[in-house]
């Protein structure tokens, strides 16, 4: 007899859905917060998937995690102290501490079990949360930031979708408490989904920070497993500016999406995204 095959998808949208073979239910868990899984898959290698929404995957993470950390890292001229919202498989954190002027990258996360899930089960993405500079806070990120004031030099948002526990880290009152918690020259960037699906969500998200911060850049890239695959990025800059950075002073660092050429290239976008902010 066949094998049965056994197939796990995310409905991206109510009339689309993205589906891959697994080979494996490696893990599953209902949380304070979310489902969780982690499954194998053929295509992708192992899947963090949360509330149904595939969150990265051994295949494609570096080029989330990556374009979500450098692009903000090499802009800022001196970044000391950096931190993560959200982000709990870790990824983030790794490629922070991939540039040595960082001496503390903290992992702000509300969910514990999303950290423990992914050191037990994707250590090539978590591998970097036991690092002497990474320190793990347990903690709603909208309170953390709204805590503490004048603290960072850049923060990252690497949140879930805009629906259940992520939803309040869309909406105007963080990104002020985001700007109150960077240092006088700060800057911050926020995964804001696909541009062929969350157009009003990317706009509004767009306009939000440019009411609170001097330089709002949008910024682009693929992924393969999120929705279109096109995504975006929302930078906020209280100083610098993507678009000023001489990118003759990048350092090279081990990347494998980024790299000096792109840093400008990323924010060159396409004309139905151009309109859309
Ligand atoms: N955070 C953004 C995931 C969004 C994906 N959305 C979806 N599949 N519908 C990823 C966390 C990785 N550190």
């Amino acid at each position: 007899m066949a094998e049965m095959e056994l197939w796990f998808t995310e409905q991206q949208t109510p009339d689309l859905g993205f589906t891959c073979k697994i080979t494996k239910t490696i893990y599953t868990a209902k949380t304070q917060y979310q489902d969780l899984a982690i499954l194998e898959t053929k295509q992708f290698g192992r899947m963090l998937v949360l509330d149904g929404a595939v969150q990265t995957t051994i295949a494609d993470e570096f080029c989330y995690h990556e374009l979500i950390s450098h692009v903000p890292l090499f802009t800022h001229p001196n970044p000391k102290k950096v931190a993560v919202i959200g982000g709990g498989d870790g990824g983030v954190i790794r490629e922070i501490l991939k540039h040595d002027e960082v001496e503390k990258a903290y992992l702000i996360e509300i969910d514990k079990e999303v950290i423990e899930a992914s050191k037990k089960y994707l250590p090539e993405i978590s591998c970097a949360l036991d690092d002497k500079r990474a320190e793990v806070i347990i903690t709603d990120g909208i309170k953390f930031v709204s805590e503490n004031k004048n603290m960072f030099d850049v923060i990252i948002v690497d949140s879930t979708d805009p629906v259940g526990p992520a939803v309040g880290l869309f909406q105007d009152s963080f990104y002020k408490a985001v700007f109150e918690c960077l240092k006088e020259d700060g800057l911050f960037v926020a995964q804001t989904e696909s541009p062929f699906y969350d157009q009003d969500l990317i706009k509004n998200v767009f306009h939000a920070v440019k009411s609170i911060f001097p330089i709002t850049r949008l910024y682009l890239g693929f992924i393969p497993t999120y929705p279109s695959g096109l995504w975006s990025f929302t930078l906020g800059s209280k100083k610098y500016d993507p678009l000023e950075v001489d990118i003759s002073r990048i350092k090279r660092i081990d990347t494998r999406y980024y790299n000096p050429e792109l840093h400008k290239a990323l924010f060159a976008l396409p004309t139905f995204v151009q309109e859309i902010i």
